[in-house]
């Protein structure tokens, strides 16, 4: 007796893009991440980290203004913008010092244009919603922002992920 099994294997073609397996950093052996800043936008528009692992950050500045970039929830970002924001066109002088309340600051990495700043960063288990933002004045507004996706080492958790794994 026959049973036609009919499997089919189709429709993965044309999705979204996939995810690689990650290898989790540590900090014996922190896995390196890249952002590029450019005027005004991140690359990659999307950044994928495992929860728990840690991270040499590399924070390339492609573009010819200042830039940063911001790791942290949405009131994080809300903190840096409108801390930026009051120190938008100082006076001649020093650059004024710009804070936020503590602990609320998240992860900053400022970078001038053309140059990279590395920082190794541990993401947090339980990380939340985060984003990436840059709060230099105008360029939140300008689209100067990124998502992170959280997933799991193998790639898994990541939707519409093709079963073409061995
Ligand atoms: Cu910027």
């Amino acid at each position: 007796m026959l049973v036609a099994l009919a499997i089919t294997a189709a429709g993965c073609v044309g999705g979204p893009a996939t995810t690689p397996p990650i290898s989790p950093g540590s900090s014996a052996s922190p896995r390196d991440v890249n952002i590029i800043a450019k005027d005004y936008s991140f690359l990659p528009p999307e950044v994928d980290l495992v929860p728990g692992e840690t991270v040499m950050l590399h924070v390339i500045n492609g573009g010819l203004d200042v830039h940063e970039v911001v790791i942290g929830d949405p009131a994080v970002q809300d903190a840096w913008e409108t801390a930026e924001a009051a120190a938008a066109n100082p006076p001649p002088g020093p650059t004024p010092l710009v804070t936020v309340p503590a602990g609320i600051a998240g992860v900053r990495i400022v970078v001038e244009s053309g140059q990279r700043v590395d920082l190794l960063w541990t993401v947090p288990a339980d990380p939340g919603a985060l984003l990436i933002g840059c709060h230099i004045p105008g360029h939140w507004a300008k689209g100067m922002q990124a998502s992170i996706r959280f997933v799991e080492p193998n790639g898994a958790g990541v939707p519409a992920l093709p079963s073409t794994q061995p």
